[in-house]
């Protein structure tokens, strides 16, 4: 007993001392850091000055060397003057002849990049001890790995990403001129720096007519003056603007200032935090002269938030979708969608908001955004859906890859980011969908039934001036995958088991592959327990069906891909057996889950009651 009691106080003492140097650890590098970050920051645009190749070259602005100017980029590097020039072209200038040199070393050797410098070739940085706490505290503030970002080269090159076949596809050689429109709120300035040093070494040079900053009421120091004036002495005149707005206005209204500030024949809207691949606009380009109608997306690599590395995979293409409680998700194409070549356009569904590119006349006739939408969230489904409906279409380009670091927005939403997001969904919903999708979305978003969004007016009556097509056509159309759940069957709602209050529930589950089915106390709501009985007798949610993969009692029921998985099909009467026909086997229900039984007329677990019955 006795040692039993010292045993333990000596353990308490241990760990009340080490707690002590815990916090006392803590404390100090907070210490290191902030006070890093003060010598740092409102300094100059980089906080990590011992990195030379960031900022190596880039500092020697202001002796005229003229006479370099238009010598060709092999006498200029012969030279060896390539640290000393300033900027001294201007973009026309640049542009009318691709030999100039633009005086910005970063660009004007671009290609010749060392690919053993940390980060290059799209290489992640992988940080060890002090410089790993360092970074991982920077990652929590920021949510991304800026110390890495500021260690790797503004102008490094990246892999090509591309499907092999993508190199020798021919584009038009007269593609329609583009403005880029960025806007940023608080980006780290490296990582904004590097997207458009990404952009001005690998767009070809007579396409970009601009790239337009638009500064949404940033609060970091580093992104006023200093920006300026990095922006003017280290890219050829006019090529790069900066817009500033007053106050913080949010993306949607950020993008449309950018927009009527633009002159490229395309537009473009990127995020801040992107770097592109090579050749990525051309594909799209392609897609707009061949239809103006259309608008194009790339196909977005992911810039890892903690390393930096540029990845991407060769022989798979992201398709996006979205289920009834407006959730935006990543899927596949199904096969029939994917051309004689995997370099084929694809047609689309619904768009991410960064990244796509469309002519500037069409996204002006189709009513640009909904400026009733506050900061983001919703107007990429509620665009997508517009120009579906008004007589546009979506595709992906293969061949364009856009890196795209994942990290959460460096957006704030004034009075959070669910009300935002529900306010800009009920304008989409009230204006696009018939009643019985907005059925089924404020079945999950009660509170959005009474939620006032403000003065649709003007929104319906460009619905009406375009002729739009009804909601439905886009269901039936463009994405048959999203089921309308009371449409066309005997019977739907949440399907309860008569001996307990437990309901059939997906999880939330949003992909193709098989998951199992779940069995939740009832909610009754329809997006994760909403099931269906279909006239043509498959039991399904939103997205998928339920299924059997092996014949036998026992058997676990699946929820896979009702498109291009198998179809079961199943019979049931009201507050009776749901039976499935091609094992004469009954849906069950045990500690674990649904499970597959011999049917048995007297086993009150084997009995289900969905909501509504259809006669
Ligand atoms: C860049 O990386 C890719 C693989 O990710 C490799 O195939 C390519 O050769 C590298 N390029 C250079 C210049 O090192
Ligand atoms: C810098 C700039 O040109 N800003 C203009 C952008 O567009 C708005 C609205 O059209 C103008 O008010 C700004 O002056
Ligand atoms: C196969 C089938 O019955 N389809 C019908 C589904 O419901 C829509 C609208 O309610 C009908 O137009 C289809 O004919
Ligand atoms: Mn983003």
């Amino acid at each position: 007993m006795g040692r039993w009691n010292n045993i333990r106080m000596r353990c308490a003492f241990r760990y009340l001392f080490c707690a002590l140097l815990m916090i006392l650890t803590f404390v100090t590098i907070q210490l290191a850091v902030l006070s890093e970050k003060r010598n740092g920051i409102g300094k100059n645009l980089f906080f990590n000055f011992d990195n030379k190749a960031v900022t190596e070259g880039t500092s020697s602005p202001g002796k005229v060397l003229a006479a370099v100017v238009g010598a060709s980029v092999q006498q200029y590097k012969a030279s060896g003057k390539l640290k000393q020039l300033p900027v001294a072209i201007t973009w026309s200038e640049y542009r009318a002849n691709p030999q100039l040199l633009c005086g910005n070393p970063l660009i004007d050797t671009y290609g010749t990049n060392d690919p053993s410098k940390m980060g290059e070739n799209g290489s992640g940085i992988i940080l060890v001890g002090s410089e790993k706490e360092k970074a991982t505290m920077l990652i929590s503030e920021y949510n991304v790995n800026v110390y890495a970002s500021d260690r790797i080269p503004l102008n490094r090159m990246v892999p090509d990403a591309r499907f092999p076949g993508c190199n020798v596809v021919p584009y038009p050689k007269d593609l329609p001129s583009t403005s880029i429109i960025i806007p940023f709120y608080d980006e780290w300035p490296s990582i904004l720096l590097r997207t458009i040093y990404s952009i001005v070494n690998r767009t070809p040079r007579q396409l970009l007519q601009e790239i337009i900053l638009v500064d949404d009421g940033s609060k970091m120091p580093q992104l006023k003056d200093d920006l300026d004036k990095y922006v003017d002495t280290h890219f050829p005149k006019g090529l790069v603007k900066i817009i500033r707005v007053p106050e913080r206005r949010g993306l949607i209204q950020a993008r449309l200032m950018g927009f009527e500030n633009s002159t490229g024949d395309v537009i473009i809207f990127f995020d801040s935090h992107m770097e592109v691949n090579i050749d990525w606009l051309q594909p799209l380009l392609a897609e707009i002269k061949h239809d103006r109608k259309t608008v194009a997306m790339g196909t977005l690599d992911y810039i890892q938030l903690d390393s930096m590395e540029y990845k991407y995979y060769h022989d798979y293409m992201t398709r996006y979708g979205f289920d009834w409680r407006l959730v935006f998700f990543e899927t596949f194409f199904r096969n029939d969608q994917i051309g004689s070549t995997p370099e084929a356009t694809r047609v689309g569904t619904v768009m991410v908001g960064a990244a796509y590119a469309i002519d500037r006349n069409f996204f002006k006739e189709m009513g640009t955004y909904d400026n009733g939408m506050k900061v983001w969230g919703g107007e990429n489904l509620e665009m997508a859906w517009r120009i579906w409906l008004c007589g546009g279409r979506l595709v992906h380009a293969p061949c364009s890859h856009i890196g795209h670091v994942a990290r959460s927005q460096p957006y704030d939403f004034p009075g959070g980011r669910q009300a935002v997001e529900q306010y800009n969904y009920k304008r989409a919903i009230e204006v696009w969908m018939e009643p019985e999708h907005k059925e089924l979305v404020y079945n999950y978003f009660p509170g959005m039934r009474t939620l006032d969004a403000g003065d649709l007016s003007e929104r319906m009556r460009l619905k009406e001036k375009l002729q739009c097509k009804p909601f439905s056509w886009f269901i039936n159309h463009v994405w048959p995958e999203l089921f309308v759940l009371q449409q066309n069957v005997t019977a739907w709602g949440s399907a309860r088991n008569l001996h307990t209050n437990r309901c059939l529930d997906n999880h939330q589950y949003l992909f193709q592959a098989a998951e199992p089915l779940y069995a939740e106390t009832c909610h009754y709501q329809l997006a994760t327990q909403g099931f269906s009985l279909t006239k043509d007798k498959l039991l399904r949610t939103s997205l998928q069906c339920v299924v059997i993969k092996s014949m036998t009692a026992g058997a676990r029921p699946k929820l896979e891909d009702c498109i291009i998985g198998p179809r079961d099909t199943w019979t049931h009467r009201q507050g009776s057996q749901i039976v499935h026909e091609a094992t004469g086997l009954c849906l069950d229900l045990d500690n674990e889950g649904p499970i597959m039984m011999i049917c048995d007329d007297q086993a009150i677990t084997q009995m289900w009651q969905f909501n509504t019955y259809v006669v």
